[in-house]
């Protein structure tokens, strides 16, 4: 490993744009982080987190070696062990634990902390799969809306956003895209700037994005199917329909031109909270324009009819034909064009029982509390479950569980680690090899190694090979190298797109792109080969078959919708704990209607508590236009700060939505009242 130099690299964290990164290293230590100018899609812009990720690498809580509880769980006082003791106190635990109890009562918790295929689903899954342990259903982020968009298109394939500079309208429908996917915000500008194109944000919020907008639509939250289902109204009643499209490539158009009359303007808008002209005034425009570019976002699916809303948007494009011009159609999500071998990488036939019980990651909390048979270990990595998982109170009880023993895997002690009776510490993936493919842009990535592991830190890919042989597990599997593993990853991959990309192109090139093909003409994956209006399998499923309008669960009688977003300068939770992103981001907020904070009698800037039948936080208020009334909005997940209380989600529900597990973060009421010092 050279000393010194500039190396490409790419951005691991759980974001769209996966940029190319350049690392600059002197004296061994990465000392800045820039884009990559090279990378077609990203072209050397990144974002203020990650242009001061060394702050967060070279943090001095940064994780240096394996360490054992000493005292109360969630306090936080640990010892340092080797990690030979760490693997012998794990892996003999568990032993006897299979014994006792059976491989089930162990539990993995992860989610995508680093995108890297080895690190995030490679030799974790070989692992847990061979231990026999509890499956967990990772459907905490976009699992609801890739469910409802592959009811409506076969699978998670949409427009190259390269070609979305073409687009003359672009839609942002629920996506915070300013500080959540700011290069598809860049291809729009550019489409604004050299093309006329208008963009348009429909939101819960004007953000950052909406500020953007050339035409910002607040629209109550839980609603948006209806909004959409108003649109393919008006394009029906008006003949703004691409009727050979809708002939030969969709099923359904009749049925659906049927349906879709009981969604009038006027019953949409008292739905919707979007006044009837400006309904006539998007579907006139969405009608008339093309190409028009959707990209639907993540907000409005975190809600109990998420899978609703994205089966219901994504039946758009194909009204007015839109997926046969360049720059047209929709992204929700792009994966499926870079999908790698997965039986070969993460061997499910490891996985002797194939009665395994799956746990929603969901509902970590109620897991923990009340399952029978118990979980009795936990094992926690690339993920911080105690900040980031709903119902968050009756998480924290969960990990606090005298008898079970709980192992985190981080590069931090984590609100989550400190619950844990042994933390393990992860390296940062500049310092691990791996493959990175984005689920928004075409490009698989490589990374090599470009620092040494931090301390005695290691990647997940050794941290499992350790386990593995600690158990006895005398597979070859265990052993492979990260090459190993790439190759079994990229080759024969069940993309078809991926046909030529293979290691050693990767190691060459540093990103490749998919050879992707438009999808029309051709055949979808869904069982009748086209887009599905009408779709058989949803009924089947105990769904309607049409795109239909099903308003959100009751969450009890407080007065206002609660909306906990994503924010700028974290990235979920991670950076919440790094002085320089918390000084960026500076407090979050309460964003709350002019009207409700009069009547309420609550000013700018006071400090209110915000509570429902779940939990409380206190947090300033920002009072204003940014919300509608009745809807109350804050921004990022925040560590637990000294002399603060602002865990949103000990508010937010743990219920499950109507399609693939899930999660209903946004779906949640609470009440709101000005909170003083005294007060208990
Ligand atoms: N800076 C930053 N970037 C991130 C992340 C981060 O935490 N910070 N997280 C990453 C991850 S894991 C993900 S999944 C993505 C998520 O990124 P996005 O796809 O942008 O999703 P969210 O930010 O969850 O929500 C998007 C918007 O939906 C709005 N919203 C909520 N409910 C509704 C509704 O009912 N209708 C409508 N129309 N809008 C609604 C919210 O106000 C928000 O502005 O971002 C990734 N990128
Ligand atoms: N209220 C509310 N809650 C939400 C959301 C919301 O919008 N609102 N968004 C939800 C969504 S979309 C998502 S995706 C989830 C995200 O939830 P998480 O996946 O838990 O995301 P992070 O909080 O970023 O935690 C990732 C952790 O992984 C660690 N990590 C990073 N790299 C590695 C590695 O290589 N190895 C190991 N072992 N650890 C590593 C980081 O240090 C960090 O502690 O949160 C969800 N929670
Ligand atoms: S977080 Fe997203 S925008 Fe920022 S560098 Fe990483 S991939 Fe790029
Ligand atoms: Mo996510």
């Amino acid at each position: 490993m050279k000393q010194d130099g500039i190396f490409k690299s790419v951005c691991p964290l759980d974001c769209p744009d996966q940029c190319g990164l350049l690392l600059q290293k002197v004296d061994g230590k990465v000392v800045k982080v820039e884009g990559d100018p090279e990378h077609p899609v990203t072209k050397g812009n990144i974002c203020n987190k990650v242009r001061n990720m060394t702050e967060r690498i070279y943090d001095e809580n940064r994780l240096r070696y394996p360490m054992r509880r000493i005292e109360a769980k969630g306090e936080g006082r640990f010892e340092r062990i080797s990690w030979e003791e760490a693997i012998e106190t794990i892996t003999s635990k568990w032993k006897k634990l299979i014994e006792t109890d059976g491989p089930e009562s162990i539990l993995p918790y992860s989610f995508y902390g680093n995108m890297g295929r080895l690190n995030a689903e490679g030799m974790d899954r070989r692992f847990f799969n061979r231990l026999g342990a509890s499956q967990l259903d990772r459907s905490i982020c976009s699992s609801a809306g890739a469910v409802g968009y592959q009811y409506t298109m076969g699978g998670s394939f949409g427009t190259d956003p390269e070609d979305t500079i073409h687009s003359k309208l672009i839609l942002f429908w629920g996506i915070n895209a300013a500080s959540t996917n700011m290069h598809q915000m860049v291809l729009a500008q550019k489409a604004r700037k050299e093309n006329g194109a208008k963009i348009v944000v429909i939101d819960v919020h004007k953000n950052q994005t909406g500020r953007l907008a050339d035409w910002f639509i607040p629209i109550l939250p839980g609603t948006d199917s209806a909004l959409a289902l108003g649109i393919m109204h008006i394009l029906f009643a008006e003949n703004m329909v691409d009727v050979s499209f809708l002939q030969q490539y969709t099923v359904g158009y009749e049925e659906l031109r049927e349906h879709v009359i009981q969604y009038d303007p006027m019953t949409v808008s008292e739905i919707t909270g979007v006044p009837v002209e400006d309904i006539y005034k998007l579907a006139r425009m969405y009608g008339q324009t093309s190409p028009s570019f959707i990209r639907i976002g993540n907000g409005p699916q975190h809600h109990d009819n998420g899978g609703m809303f994205v089966r219901t948007v994504s039946c758009l494009p194909a009204l007015t034909g839109q997926w046969l011009i360049k720059g047209g159609g929709a992204i929700k999500g792009n994966s499926g064009y870079l999908t790698i071998n997965s039986l070969k990488l993460q061997l499910p036939r490891l996985l002797k029982n194939k009665q395994t019980r799956t746990i929603n990651m969901n509902q970590l909390g109620e897991a923990l509390l009340t399952l029978d048979p118990p979980v009795k270990s936990l094992f926690v990595y690339s993920s911080n479950p105690a900040v980031v998982a709903p119902e968050g109170q009756k998480v924290r009880k969960g990990l606090e569980r005298e008898d079970l023993f709980v192992v985190a895997h981080d590069l931090f002690l984590t609100e989550t680690a400190k619950y844990a009776d042994i933390v393990l510490p992860a390296t940062s993936s500049f310092e691990n090899m791996d493959i990175y493919t984005s689920y928004w842009h075409h490009f698989i990535q490589i990374q090599q190694p470009v620092i040494e592991p931090y301390g005695e830190s290691k990647s997940n890919v050794d941290v499992f090979r350790l386990l593995a042989k600690g158990m006895g597990f005398e597979e070859a599997a265990f052993e492979e190298t990260e090459s190993e593993m790439i190759k079994q990853a990229v080759e024969r991959a069940p993309s078809p797109y991926l046909g030529e990309v293979d290691y050693e192109t990767l190691l060459e090139k540093q990103f490749v792109k998919a050879k992707v093909t438009p999808l029309f003409p051709g055949k979808l994956r869904t069982p009748c080969g086209k887009i599905e209006l009408y779709s058989t399998r949803m009924k089947a499923n105990g769904h309607p078959p049409l795109p239909t309008y099903i308003p959100i669960v009751h969450d009890g009688d407080h007065p206002y919708h609660f909306v906990p977003a994503p924010n700028h300068n974290f990235l979920n939770s991670t950076f919440s704990n790094i002085q320089k992103h918390i000084d960026l981001e500076k407090e979050p907020r309460l964003h709350m209607n002019r009207r409700d904070a009069e009547a309420s009698g609550i000013e700018d800037g006071e400090q209110v508590r915000v509570w429902n039948q779940r939990g409380e936080c206190l947090l300033k208020v920002s009072v204003g236009e940014n919300v509608l009334p009745g809807v109350v909005v804050t921004q990022g997940l925040w560590a637990d700060l000294e002399g603060t209380k602002q865990q949103v989600n000990t508010l937010t529900p743990d219920r499950i939505a109507d399609m693939g597990g899930g999660a209903t973060f946004f779906s949640g009421r609470v009440s709101v009242e000005k909170y003083t010092a005294t007060q208990k």
